[in-house]
């Protein structure tokens, strides 16, 4: 059977940025804002006062020490807590289009490709600005792709089984040659004004082309030996938004329809799922670990990353075999192994092998065998 490869890899990265220092300093201006307020109720024991976030936690409990956001207005100020986009007409591209579009354009450029050669787009990312038309379909339009697109939702693990599906239409000869794009702008469903979860997420977009061995024609190429997807429900993660908070009378920005979690729960069952699902994954492959010259692991916590290629290595990962970008990122939802691959796939060489895996809400967990061509 033909081989599928991957050709091309763009990142997009937003203009603004956000230290933990910044949103430390607004969260804890909003938080005493809010017990001055509050201060008879909760001195009643009514209500509990807000505790104060810590730019020291932060980078302990995560690794995180800045994000990128699409918008900067509005997120550091107290009176608001939540980025500002401008709205757009229906004629206008939307937010997540223009985002798609710009990493879209650079993988395309990697690939050595042009719009004329793609012939299916995914969209495939956490959250889409609308259910239809498609995002996907918006970016074909945009970019002059003819052939199919769609959108599909997975939360962390987006990009990973979208890169599966197209893995599989190219085997079945349903496409020919795919752009998988993830637009994560994730800062519109983070509650600033929660010290667990305030500074998890930043916004970016990536794109991979895909297309089969016989049109490959870049500097780097990718073999796909094999990918892998699993799903286990968990309501660890959660976000209750969705079209029917206007018939149920819910509040539709109410907190419970922004990312929620349990975090230390998501970590201690995340981490030994997700070993163990690369585990299988190059067991069936007859790839031994040490084999492994790169993991670019999701970018979620960078002691979840060491927990994990420990756990299969039996020693911990040097920063060259998995590369950590989280630092600067934040969790970019899916996208996160796609930067981490973005930044750090050229230097290898003829034949070595790496594994790109995504894990988080649902729980789902995603990952792509690759060998250097
Ligand atoms: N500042 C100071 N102290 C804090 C803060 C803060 N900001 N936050 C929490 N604390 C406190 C806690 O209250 C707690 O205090 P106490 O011990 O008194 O109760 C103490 O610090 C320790 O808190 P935690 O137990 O929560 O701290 P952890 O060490 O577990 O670290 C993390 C918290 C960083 C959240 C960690 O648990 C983690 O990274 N877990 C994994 C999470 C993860 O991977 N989630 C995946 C989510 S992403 C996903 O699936 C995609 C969803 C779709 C995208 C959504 C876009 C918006």
């Amino acid at each position: 059977m033909n081989k599928v490869i991957i050709s091309g890899v763009g990142l997009w990265v937003p203009p603004y940025t956000v230290s933990n220092e910044e949103l430390v300093g607004s969260y804890n201006a909003w938080a005493e804002q809010y017990n001055q307020d509050n201060a008879a109720h909760i001195e009643a024991g009514n209500l509990a006062a807000k505790p104060y976030s810590s730019a020291e936690f932060i980078e302990k409990a995560s690794g995180i020490k800045s994000r990128y956001v699409y918008s900067k207005e509005g997120i550091l100020d107290i009176n608001r807590m939540r980025p500002k986009l401008a709205s757009r007409t229906e004629d206008e591209l939307s937010h997540q289009a223009q985002m798609a579009v710009a990493a879209a354009k650079k993988a395309l450029q990697a690939a050595n490709k042009t719009p004329a050669d793609i012939d299916m787009v995914i969209v495939a990312c956490a959250y889409t600005e609308r259910s239809y038309p498609a995002i996907a379909i918006e970016v074909q339009a945009e970019l002059g792709i003819k052939g199919f697109g769609f959108d599909m939702l997975v939360a962390c693990s987006a990009a990973t089984f979208g890169l599966q599906r197209a893995y599989d239409s190219l085997r079945s000869g349903s496409a020919k040659c795919a752009l998988i794009i993830n637009p994560e702008l994730t800062s519109p469903q983070v509650n600033f004004t929660d010290r667990d979860s305030h500074f998890i997420f930043g916004d970016v977009a990536t794109a991979i082309v895909m297309e089969n061995e016989s049109s490959w024609d870049s500097a780097h190429g990718f073999e796909v030996m094999g990918t892998r997807c699993i799903t286990s429900y968990s309501n660890n993660i959660r976000s209750n938004f969705g079209y029917t908070s206007r018939v149920t009378d819910e509040d539709p920005y109410a907190n419970d329809k922004l990312f929620h979690q349990n975090g230390r729960k998501v970590f201690k069952d995340v981490c030994p799922m997700a070993a163990q699902h690369i585990e299988d994954h190059l067991n069936d492959l007859n790839v031994e670990v040490e084999e492994l010259r790169r993991w670019w692991l999701h970018q979620a916590n960078i002691n979840m990353n060491l927990l994990i290629s420990k756990r299969l290595l039996g020693r911990d990962a040097t920063l060259d075999e998995a590369p950590i970008v989280l630092d600067t990122f934040a969790n970019t939802a899916s996208a996160g192994s796609i930067i981490a691959f973005a930044k750090h796939h050229e230097d290898l060489q003829k034949d070595d092998i790496g594994v790109i895996c995504s894990f988080g809400a649902g729980y789902s967990i995603g990952s792509l065998v690759l060998k250097k061509c």
